[in-house]
């Protein structure tokens, strides 16, 4: 799906503001038919669950309703006018007036509505949408809805970051041609200096298609006609970590000298494959370093923000990370389109996140009934789970910057069942993406005595706690636990093996001479053992700290407002640990992670 564009001929409108706003258990029956009557308005983009301080706003459960009045310009007559949600976290039902349009289910995929049938140009209509956090087995990610003993309806859910609902994302009302181009893929590659772009182009409606590709001066370099070709660009600049170059791709549908559509895509040329236990971008060894990161900042909770977003990437830089996870949710596209451009690597990761009953167990990990069961994740949720797949790689598979599909985080792929669940979603994504790897992050419960399903994929990720979770406070205990977990992984399966989260809790401002948890000695000295374990490792391909930022959290009695793992406070303040992550990812310390020599 295309991410509306302003193009010579497109046109964009920018729906975000402040909008009405309501619960449902204060509103009338069929509350789209009317103007809301509400007191509350909300901000768009943003979560609205912080917004208020009405806690039974919070955590409602069931649908809140936006209202806006929309006026379509007067020049769009004659165009195909749609309507594009970013995001609706996690299901969306969009009312024209007094009538159901569209609807939605997935928090973190965008999705259109086409109502050029239904509203006119330079007319105005009553836009209500219509949105529900609600989680069940038919959701991805799962939850379960319970009745608390007063009656009211609790959201339960199986991760620990706070289940931020809403239109976090912006709303857009846009306009096309009538026949236009619906999609382009992009599939690029090298040979000594000439690079190839082969492209791809779906149409709708009957049109010729030329393509043309500049680069980043505007001059260009390879032109081709037809749906479907390969570019040849002499003297390529490649698209490197830490070195961006984007080329533009301009895909004309055209009758003749007419140009009807036109729509313009970056790429990046680079390639990504594993070979052995290397993480190969571009023929090179790549070692990734840097975060699990989260959408998440105050008031806005899951709110896509620009400006968190410029700081973010800024501090990552400033730390030596050169990429990030998308944990535990598809980013906004916004986030991928600026890592493109600021060469910043990216795990591109599905929300399957808590397909675990191991969890509610504790760390003994052991499931009250069986994750991959009817009970919890059976069939509708794999569905859900492949419609996200197919929503998320349909979105992002353009962008230079995402290396790696990640398709679940922490599954339990220990338990029966997981094989069954997951070979056909691989098989779907590699039919989707043969050219990326994939990936899973591996629960510490899943070990390589007892996992069932890393032979379908590429790369092994590890998210392990050995001196948090386990064996807190004793760093040598710790040491000798990771060596032997990864030593077991190497010998099982001789594929690339990254950290994909290792992290300690720690509340700024408390200090220790001894191994004391939450200490922000500690946290430096946790990760330091870390990087003492991997470094001895020549299969290790790369580091990512759990987390990024402290973020929020459902309440928990070992959460203290909000898991408080980041290298930086939820507002962006350096823990003691950015410093020696800085050192080590800088190479300020002697040697930079994954150096050969
Ligand atoms: C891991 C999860 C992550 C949690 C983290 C933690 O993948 O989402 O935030 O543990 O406990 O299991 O901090």
């Amino acid at each position: 799906m295309l991410k509306p564009k302003h193009t010579p001929t497109r046109e964009l409108l920018n729906l975000d503001g402040v909008w009405r706003f309501g619960i449902d258990s204060r509103l009338s029956e069929q509350p789209w038919t009317a103007l809301l009557e509400t007191p509350l308005e909300a901000a768009v983009p943003a979560s609205y669950n912080d917004l208020f301080t009405d806690s039974e706003i919070r955590d409602h459960v069931g649908w809140v309703y936006y209202q806006r009045e929309v006026r379509v310009p007067r020049g769009w007559a004659g165009e195909r006018i749609v309507l594009r949600f970013d995001a609706a976290t996690h299901a969306a039902r969009v009312y024209v007036g007094d009538e159901l349009v569209g609807a939605h289910i997935g928090g973190y995929t965008p999705f259109d509505v086409d109502i050029t049938d239904r509203v006119k140009a330079g007319g105005a209509f009553r836009l209500t949408v219509g949105v529900s956090g609600d989680l069940s087995n038919e959701t991805i990610p799962p939850g379960r809805i319970e009745v608390g003993m007063d009656g009211r309806r609790k959201q339960v859910y199986f991760h620990d970051f706070y289940n931020y609902a809403g239109l976090a994302r912006s709303v857009w009302l846009y306009c096309m041609p009538q026949t236009r181009i619906a999609d382009v893929t992009v599939v690029t590659d090298f040979e000594g200096s000439v690079g190839t772009v082969d492209y791809r182009v779906e149409l709708d409606g009957d049109a010729e298609v030329r393509v043309r590709l500049a680069d980043a001066g505007g001059v260009v370099v390879a032109e081709a006609q037809g749906v479907a070709g390969s570019l040849v660009v002499a003297d390529v600049t490649l698209w490197k970590p830490g070195a961006a170059y984007l080329y533009e791709l301009t895909v004309e549908a055209v009758d003749g000298e007419n140009v009807i559509d036109s729509y313009p895509v970056p790429v990046g040329v680079r390639t990504v494959k594993v070979r052995g236990h290397e993480f190969l971008i571009n023929g090179e060894p790549f070692y990734f370093t840097g975060f699990g990161k989260h959408e998440d900042s105050p008031v806005r909770g899951k709110g896509h923000d620009d400006a968190f977003m410029v700081h973010d990437f800024q501090l990552m830089d400033w730390t030596g990370a050169n990429s990030f996870r998308t944990s535990h949710y598809p980013y906004a596209e916004e986030v991928l389109d600026f890592a493109d451009r600021q060469g910043i690597v990216v795990i591109d990761e599905t929300a399957a996140v808590g397909l675990n009953m191991g969890v509610v167990g504790g760390m003994s990990g052991v499931p009250p009934f069986p994750t991959f069961s009817e009970q919890y994740a059976g069939a509708a949720t794999q569905d859900a789970h492949a419609q996200h797949i197919r929503e998320l790689i349909t979105r992002d598979k353009n962008h230079p910057s995402v290396v790696m599909w990640c398709i679940a985080n922490e599954p339990a792929s220990n338990e029966d069942g997981a094989r069954e669940y997951f070979e056909p979603l691989v098989k779907l994504a590699r039919e989707l993406d043969p050219t990326r790897p994939l990936t899973y992050a591996l629960v510490m419960f899943a070990t390589f005595q007892n996992d069932q399903i890393i032979d379908l994929f590429d790369v092994v990720s590890m998210n392990r706690y050995y001196g948090w979770y386990i064996a807190i406070g004793d760093l040598k205990t710790a040491e000798m636990y990771l060596q032997g977990d990864i030593e077991g992984w190497v010998e099982r399966t001789g594929k690339p093996i990254m950290m994909t989260e290792y992290g300690a809790d720690t509340q700024p401002g408390i200090h220790s001479v001894w191994d004391a948890g939450w200490t922000e000695e500690y946290q430096v000295n946790y990760l330091a053992m870390n990087h003492r374990v991997f470094d001895r490792f020549p299969q290790f391909v790369g580091e990512q700290v759990w987390n990024f930022a402290d973020f929020a959290t459902s309440n928990g009695i070992h959460r203290v407002d909000g898991n408080k793992k980041g290298v930086f406070t939820r507002d962006r303040k350096p823990k003691s640990a950015a410093f020696s992550l800085r050192d080590r990812w800088r190479g300020l310390n002697g040697r930079k992670p994954g150096a050969t020599e």
